[in-house]
C-alpha cells in the first residue's frame, strides 16, 4: 500500500491564516509524518489554486493583473507552510503548463465519452466593464434578509444560495452598474446522468460524522448537471475553436491540480513515469485534507469526472474535512483583518511555532466548528505543553543527570506496556482522523508517567537504585521523541532525541512493549523544552498579531469591507493655484491638476496654511466625492489633511512627488 496525502490547494489571493492551518494543512501533516514514521511510502503534495474568481476579482479592485497578485501569494504560502513545518514532498501551481495540458485533457476526454453538452444560458453581462460578470462578481439585496451587499452566488449574512436572478436591485461589483442579460454558450457536465456511478462510489468509502450527511443531503436532492466553462479571459482556456474567451470552470480544473502536481513532483525527481504508481494503481490509498466549504467538489464533483473520464484513475479512498476555526468568537475574516495571518505569525513568534502547532491541534474543528482565543492558547501551552508533558521530560532527564548522566536501562515491565499501549491508541486516533484525540492521549500518558515516577520516588531511594528507576523512564522519553514529531517537529520532538540521544524510531516498535533502548547517555546538562508563556508575551503576541476586538463587540472602528473602500477613488494631485474666499476666515479656494485636468476644490485649511505657501506643492484628492457649493463656490471632491498637534492641520502627500493623476491604492 503506498499513499498519496493531499491538502486543499490555497487560493494564491491572499496569505494563510490559522483557520487554514487548523482545517487543512496541519491535519494533513501529522498524518503523512506519521504513516512515514510507519515506514509507510507516502506522497504528501500541495500547491496553489492560481485561477477562478477570487483572483480575478482581487485583481480588478487592486487595478492590477491577475498574473501579479499570484506572483505576489504563491511565494508567501509557500513559504508560510514550509516554515510551520508542513512536509510536503512538492508545493506546484494551477497555471503550471502541465496542468493546463492535462485539464484540457480531461476536458476533451469527457467530450469525447458524452458526459458534456453544450448549453445556452442567460448570463449577466456588464456593459461599463464589457465583460460577463460570474455570479459573485454580482451584488444586490438579498430576497430572504434584506441585506443589501448578497453576493450573486450566495448571501453571507443569511446563508441562503442565491443566483443573480434572486437579487434585488442588482449591480456589477466592478461598475456599480446594472447587469444586462445576455446569451452565453456553455459546456455542463452530466452529474445527472454520472449520479449512479458516483453513488456506487461515494457507499464504498467512510466518511467522516460531519462529512456523510453533507454528501448524502446533495444526492438525495439529486445532482444537476453544472456548467464547466467560464466566460472569463484569467484561466484555463476551453480546448475547442469555438469557445474563444471562455474558460474551465475553476472546480474542474483545481482539483485536477492534484494530479498535475504529482506528475510534476515525479518529473522533479526524474522520474516521471511515477506519478501513474499513485493515480493509475488501485494500492494507491489517496487522502484528501481540505475544510467543509470544499466538501462537495472533493466527494462529488472530482470523483465524478475521474470516474467519467473512465481511464482508471484512482479515486479518493478518505476526505476527511474539518469545520471552520473561529476567532474570539468571531468568524475569520481576511478583509475584516480580524486574522491571524501565518506569515505575520512567523514573523512575530518564530521561536512559538510548535506551540502554534499544539494548541491549534488541540482546538482542531474536526467534527464541529471550534474557537481559537488568546486565553486558550496561553492555558493550553502553560497546563498543558509545559506543565504535563516537557516538564516531566526535563523531571527525569535532570534527575538522569544527576544520578551521573548515564545508566544501563533496567526494562520495568509496566512502563513498557503503557507506552506499547499508547503508541497504539495514538496511532489508532490518528488513523481515524481524530488529531487531538491523538494529542490527548499524548497526555495521558505523560500524566500516568508523571504519576508513577512521583510514587516509585527514586530521590528517596539510594542512588545506585534510584538511576536504575529514572533510567527506566528513560525509554518512555525514548518514545516519545518518536509519538511527539508528527505534532512538533520543529523543536520540541527534535529537541529532546538530541538531550537523551536517541533517533526517531519506526512506530510499529513502539507498539511493542520491548524496552527501545539498553542504556542511557546524556551528553550535556538538559534544558527545558519550551519555556512557560508570560503575560508580558501572550500582551506582546496579542498586541502584534490581533490588537482589535471583535468588529461586532462595540468596535473602535466601524469595519468596512474591501470592496466598499475601494469605491473611493484616491489620487496624487498638484496644487496650481490658492486664494482666500471672500467674508470667510476658514476657507481656501484651490486649483488643482489631477488626472482629467484641473479642479476647484475648497479647503478649510485658510487658518493652517498661507495661499502661497501650498502653489507646486502636491496632495491627496478624493476624486469620486459628490460636488458641493461652499460660499457660492463649486467644490469638486476633497483634500486629505492629517490632524497634527494642537489640532493643526497637516497636507497630506506622496514623500516624493509623482505624476499629477497617479492613483493612491
Ligand atoms: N482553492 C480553497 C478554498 O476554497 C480552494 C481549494 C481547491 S482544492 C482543489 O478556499
Ligand atoms: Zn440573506
Amino acid at each position: 500500500m503506498r499513499y498519496l496525502v493531499t491538502a486543499a490547494l490555497p487560493y494564491a489571493n491572499g496569505p494563510l491564516h490559522i483557520g487554514h492551518l487548523a482545517g487543512a494543512y496541519l491535519p494533513a501533516d501529522i498524518f503523512a509524518r506519521y504513516l512515514r514514521l510507519r515506514g509507510e511510502e507516502v506522497l504528501f503534495i500541495c500547491g496553489s489554486d492560481e485561477h477562478g474568481v477570487a483572483i480575478t476579482l482581487r485583481a480588478w479592485q487592486e487595478r492590477t493583473t491577475p498574473q501579479a497578485i499570484i506572483d505576489k501569494y504563491h511565494p508567501l504560502l509557500e513559504e508560510s507552510l514550509r516554515r510551520l513545518g508542513i512536509s510536503l514532498d512538492y508545493y506546484g501551481r494551477t497555471t503550471d503548463p502541465l496542468h493546463h495540458d492535462l485539464s484540457q485533457r480531461f476536458f476533451l476526454r469527457l467530450l469525447e465519452k458524452g458526459w458534456l453538452e453544450k448549453r445556452k444560458v442567460e448570463q449577466f453581462w456588464d456593459p461599463q466593464a464589457s465583460t460577463f460578470l460570474p455570479d459573485r462578481y454580482i451584488v444586490g439585496t438579498c430576497p430572504h434578509c434584506g441585506y443589501e451587499e448578497a453576493y450573486g452566488d450566495q448571501c453571507e449574512k443569511c446563508g441562503a444560495l442565491l443566483s443573480p436572478a434572486d437579487l434585488i436591485h442588482p449591480r456589477s461589483r466592478l461598475t456599480g452598474t446594472p447587469p444586462e442579460k445576455r446569451l452565453s454558450e456553455q459546456f455542463y457536465l452530466r452529474l445527472d446522468a454520472l449520479q449512479p456511478l458516483v453513488e456506487a462510489y461515494v457507499s464504498r468509502c467512510h466518511w467522516k460524522p460531519n462529512v456523510g450527511p453533507v454528501i448524502q443531503n446533495w444526492l438525495r436532492a439529486g445532482l444537476a448537471p453544472r456548467a464547466i466553462t467560464r466566460d472569463l479571459d484569467w484561466g484555463i482556456p476551453v480546448p475547442l475553436p469555438d469557445m474563444a474567451g471562455k474558460v474551465l470552470y475553476v472546480w474542474f480544473e483545481a482539483p485536477l491540480g492534484y494530479i498535475s502536481i504529482t506528475q510534476r513532483w515525479a518529473a522533479s525527481r526524474g522520474a516521471p513515469h511515477r506519478w501513474a504508481d499513485f493515480w493509475l494503481n488501485p494500492d494507491t490509498r489517496i487522502i484528501h485534507f481540505i475544510g467543509k466549504d470544499n466538501i462537495v467538489f472533493h466527494t462529488l464533483l472530482f470523483p465524478a469526472i475521474l470516474i467519467a473520464a473512465d481511464e482508471g484513475y484512482t479515486l479518493p479512498a478518505a476526505v476527511p474535512a474539518n469545520e471552520f476555526l473561529n476567532l474570539e468568537g468571531q468568524k475569520i475574516s481576511t478583509s475584516r483583518r480580524w486574522t491571524i495571518d501565518i506569515h505575520e505569525y512567523l514573523r512575530a513568534a518564530p521561536h512559538r511555532l510548535d506551540e502554534l502547532r499544539f494548541v491549534l491541534t488541540a482546538l482542531m474543528p474536526q467534527t464541529r466548528d471550534r474557537d481559537f482565543t488568546w486565553e486558550e492558547f496561553a492555558s493550553r501551552i502553560n497546563n498543558e505543553l509545559v506543565a504535563t508533558i516537557t516538564n516531566l521530560i526535563h523531571r527525569i532527564l535532570t534527575l538522569l543527570w544527576r544520578y551521573g548522566g548515564e545508566a544501563t536501562v533496567i526494562p520495568e515491565g509496566k512502563l513498557l506496556h503503557t507506552r506499547a499501549e499508547s503508541a497504539r491508541t495514538i496511532g489508532a486516533r490518528l488513523e481515524a482522523y481524530d488529531f487531538s484525540g491523538a494529542l490527548e492521549a499524548i497526555l495521558h500518558l505523560a500524566q500516568l508517567a508523571n504519576k508513577g515516577l512521583t510514587e516509585s520516588a527514586p530521590w528517596h531511594l539510594p542512588p545506585e537504585k534510584a538511576v536504575g528507576v529514572v533510567a527506566s523512564y528513560a525509554d518512555l522519553l525514548a518514545a516519545m521523541g518518536t509519538l511527539l514529531e508528527p505534532f512538533m517537529p520543529l523543536h520540541v520532538a527534535p529537541k529532546l532525541r538530541e538531550q537523551l540521544g536517541v533517533d526517531l524510531l519506526n512506530w510499529r516498535r513502539l507498539e511493542d512493549p520491548t524496552p527501545l533502548l539498553s542504556s542511557i547517555k546524556l551528553k550535556a546538562a538538559p534544558q527545558p523544552l519550551v519555556p512557560k508563556l508570560s503575560p508580558d508575551e501572550l500582551r506582546s503576541m496579542q498586541t502584534q498579531l490581533l490588537p482589535t476586538a471583535p468588529a461586532s463587540a462595540s468596535p473602535s472602528v466601524a469595519y468596512i469591507s474591501i470592496e466598499e473602500f475601494q469605491k473611493v477613488q484616491l489620487q496624487v494631485v498638484t496644487i496650481r493655484s490658492a486664494e482666500r474666499i471672500p467674508k470667510s476666515d476658514k476657507l481656501l479656494k484651490i486649483t488643482i491638476e489631477a488626472a482629467d485636468g484641473t479642479h476647484t476644490v475648497v479647503s478649510g485649511i485658510a487658518q493652517h496654511y498661507e495661499p502661497e505657501a501650498l502653489i507646486g506643492q502636491q496632495a491627496i484628492w478624493v476624486a469620486n466625492l459628490a460636488p458641493r457649493t461652499l460660499r457660492g463656490v463649486s467644490s469638486e471632491g476633497m483634500l486629505l489633511f492629517a490632524e497634527g498637534e494642537g489640532g493643526k492641520l497637516i497636507r497630506v502627500a506622496p514623500e516624493t512627488p509623482v505624476p499629477p493623476g497617479s492613483p493612491v491604492q
